[in-house]
């Protein structure tokens, strides 16, 4: 399997997330999610669907990766992208990691809800704990042929699109801006990711597309049929249906944010408590010769230290030494509670800590 990589990267900091189970609590925005799309496709005409939301999240490398055709030397393998456990068992990093075995159970539509797990950037919308959920479609050569399409693939495709797009204008209403994106991703083919325009930008909600025979075949899917499979980012969706600013808000127990859900009323608009202002740090270093601490690594040093009050990690300089060749990267963190003002030697004290714990792998400037 991989080599040179540490058994276990799993900081102390996301194991605490494990069990959460936000997904699973009727009155968090996460579950009421994933109930609207439960009743979207429990009144559509997309087939019966069976449901499964509490598979566990740590999975063999194989599940997440092989199992759905993912490259042995594709980026998302690594370990400065992925939590490995040990060296052949991962923190899922999407649902997808449920789609071969569930097939293989002989389920034919299906939707699987999870927490899943990624070292990845600190901002507004990106978290190392987020949930996910995939959803796949079969339609057995019969089905297709029934409805008169020229392909298993042609079906699936046209199907997924107007599932995708029944259900956001189910959540979001008629009227909301919404955009296809041609992606890549190894399981499916062709692949398309959708974005919604949410406080003027473009923001990524899912990726699906129609997948690939292999995985089908190997599942024991009789020849000639086609499938759709997606990924929703349910914290994503909720940003953006009832207005969340920010991603870690779904983690908070502020009575002022939960008490503002309940379940079943999809119209709630999240009114936010007094803002507070944030407090940007600098701290810049020189990547040493080997190897290069990436920005995930920073990241994570963060949010190890700061949890929820690192609000963003930013690369704000990098330059070259013109002389000695060294390469210098300077990030910007950017402090802000949600609930109350912080002061400055509890900031301070926190910068001093990033600081440390930076020194310990890089030259500090
Ligand atoms: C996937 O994870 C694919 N497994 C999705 C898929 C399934 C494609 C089935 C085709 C067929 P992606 O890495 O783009 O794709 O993530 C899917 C969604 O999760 C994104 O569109 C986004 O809404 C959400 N997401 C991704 N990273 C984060 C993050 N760090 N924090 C919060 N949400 C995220
Ligand atoms: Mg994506």
């Amino acid at each position: 399997m991989l080599t040179g990589h540490p058994a276990n990267n799993v900081p102390e900091s996301v194991y605490a997330k494990l069990g959460a189970g936000l997904h699973t609590r009727p009155d968090h925005p996460i579950c009421m999610i994933k109930q609207a799309v439960y009743d979207f496709f429990d009144g559509g005409d997309f087939g019966a669907f069976t449901k499964l939301d509490d598979l566990p999240a740590i999975v063999p490398a194989t599940a997440n990766f092989d199992d759905v055709l993912v490259p042995a030397d594709h980026v998302s393998r690594s370990p400065n992208d992925t939590y490995y456990v040990d060296d052949e068992t991962v923190l899922r990093c999407h649902t997808s990691a449920h789609q071969a075995a569930t097939l293989q159970k002989g389920e034919r539509a299906f939707l699987v809800t999870g927490d899943v797990y990624r070292r990845d950037s600190v901002d507004a919308s990106h978290y190392p704990v987020f949930h996910q959920m995939e959803g796949v479609r079969v339609y057995e050569e019969g089905e297709w042929k029934a409805a008169g399409a020229a392909s298993g693939a042609a079906h699936a495709e046209a199907n997924l699109k107007a599932a995708l797009e029944g259900l956001a204008a189910r959540l979001f209403g008629a009227g909301a801006e919404t955009r296809w994106v041609d992606a890549y991703f190894p399981f499916t083919e062709p692949s398309f990711e959708l974005e919604v325009l949410f406080r003027g930008e473009w923001l990524e909600v899912l990726g699906c597309g129609v997948v690939q025979p292999a995985i089908l075949d190997r599942a024991g899917v009789a020849r000639g049929a086609a499938a759709w499979a997606f990924g929703l980012g349910l914290e994503r969706l909720a940003m953006v249906l009832f207005g969340i600013p920010d991603i870690r808000l779904f983690w908070t127990d502020d009575a002022r944010f939960t008490k503002q859900f309940r379940a079943g009323d999809l119209t709630t608009r999240f009114s936010p408590y007094s803002k507070f202002p944030p407090c940007f740090k600098d701290v810049s270093f020189w990547q040493a010769d080997g190897g290069e601490l990436t920005e995930n690594d920073v990241c994570e040093v963060v949010r190890s230290l700061a949890g929820d009050l690192a609000e963003a990690v930013t690369l704000v300089d990098a330059f070259t030494h013109p002389k000695t060749g060294r390469i210098s990267h300077c990030y910007r963190v950017a402090y802000r509670s949600m609930d109350r003002s912080l002061e400055d030697g509890e900031i301070n004290e926190l910068q001093e800590g990033v600081r440390a714990a930076l020194s310990e792998r890089v030259e500090l400037r």
